[in-house]
């Protein structure tokens, strides 16, 4: 066979090749065996000079047609593979409009945060402010200065976290040592008075407080019981704060959270901050204080602590008690929710289960 006939049975050789190949790695292949340095053109141009002489230029014109047709085949080739290759991932990547949207999990303020922002708005609305102090608070604070005597039975280890170690109040101390040893003293606040007295050691009356947050006592949890539970307490303290202005301000109160038609009733009660101290029941916002099994038969449920402010608690803050008065109040924010949407178990605002919070 002439070279002649050689270079043209490489060249339908060739574009046979070329055409076949669907993929860039293999037309690379392809480019390498016909026009690499030891590619099958490569080694036939070699052969050119080996003809005779007048053979030559036709031969090599031919040779140099087919190594541009192969180039141009190659390029013509390549890039209808990559075209091929945009119009598939185009159509696989196309953005169908009319499928439905993914939801995203919205989040949003825990039961018990609502009923806090609930009852201090109202609070607000009354001319109030709103403060906030540590979790982890000093004796002094969340008991000594409250009036808490130190053999007070709420001080013992079964109601409250310590977190100092080892410092104990012993027998004949003055009190300026029991000052001393109770502010040494670290806890987990175990309700959220120290607040306002935190609030008094800073500021003059008049003040008007709202103080909600997180506490916490040693109980066994049970489904009304909960070794972190939440409170809001508030205070008044002026010239001439009366009981009066206690009643009226926690019916107002009352009414705004549990609705205009509820009634609410003081009962005789002891707490070492308040003298007199009162708790404080509302008519049954099930019943409408008919009797039901909620408010087991009575027609009230207890919802509130509150009384005067005890002249002990104001001396502690230097204030005089022969001029200031005050009242103060506390709820237990959890008992109100469980009240006032029939959770039956005080654990449940703790476990985190969205199928319970979402419920709210
Ligand atoms: C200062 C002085 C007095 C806050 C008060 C109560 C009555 C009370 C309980 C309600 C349910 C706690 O969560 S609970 O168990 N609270 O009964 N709290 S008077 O008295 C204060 C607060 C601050 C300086």
């Amino acid at each position: 066979m002439s070279l002649l006939e050689d270079l043209q049975k490489l060249k339908s050789e060739g574009e046979k090749a070329i055409e076949k190949a669907t993929r860039l790695d293999q037309l690379e292949k392809i480019r390498i065996t016909l026009l690499g340095r030891k590619g099958k053109l490569t080694a036939l141009i070699k052969k050119v000079s080996s003809l005779p002489l007048e053979e030559r230029p036709k031969a090599g014109k031919v040779a140099n047609e087919i190594k541009d047709f192969f180039e141009k085949g190659l390029g013509k080739r390549k890039k209808e593979i990559e075209e091929a290759a945009l119009k598939k991932k185009l159509k696989e990547e196309v953005v169908d409009l009319s499928l439905p949207g993914k939801l995203p999990l919205v989040g949003r303020p825990h039961i018990l945060n609502r009923v806090i922002d609930e009852i201090t708005e109202i609070f607000i609305g009354l001319g109030y402010e709103v403060a906030e102090g540590p979790e982890v608070e000093l004796d002094y604070y969340n008991f000594l200065a409250l009036n808490t005597p130190v053999d007070h039975p709420a001080r013992s280890l079964q109601d409250t976290f310590y977190i100092t170690e080892g410092i104990s109040f012993g027998e004949g101390l003055s009190n300026q040592e029991i000052k001393e040893i109770s502010s040494k003293i670290a806890l987990l606040r175990t309700h959220t008075s120290p607040i306002q007295i935190r609030v008094m050691e800073k500021r003059k009356p008049p003040l008007f407080i709202i103080a909600p947050g997180r506490c916490f006592r040693h109980d066994v949890p049970d489904a009304t019981h909960s070794p972190q539970f939440h409170q809001v307490e508030g205070f008044a303290v002026d010239q001439k704060i009366t009981l009066g202005d206690l009643k009226g301000t926690l019916e107002v109160f009352v009414k705004e959270m549990f609705g205009q038609e509820r009634k609410i009733r003081f009962r005789p009660s002891f707490f070492p901050f308040t003298e007199p101290s009162a708790e404080v029941d509302v008519s049954c916002i099930i019943c409408d204080g008919r009797g039901c099994r909620i408010c087991k038969e009575s027609g009230w449920l207890e919802i509130l602590g509150a009384g005067m402010i005890d002249p002990n608690v104001f001396k502690e803050v230097g204030y005089d008690p022969e001029s200031v008065t005050g009242f103060a109040f506390g709820m237990g924010v959890e008992r109100i929710a469980m009240l006032k949407y029939g959770i039956n178990d005080i654990r449940l605002f703790f476990e985190n289960d969205l199928r319970f919070l979402q419920q709210f």
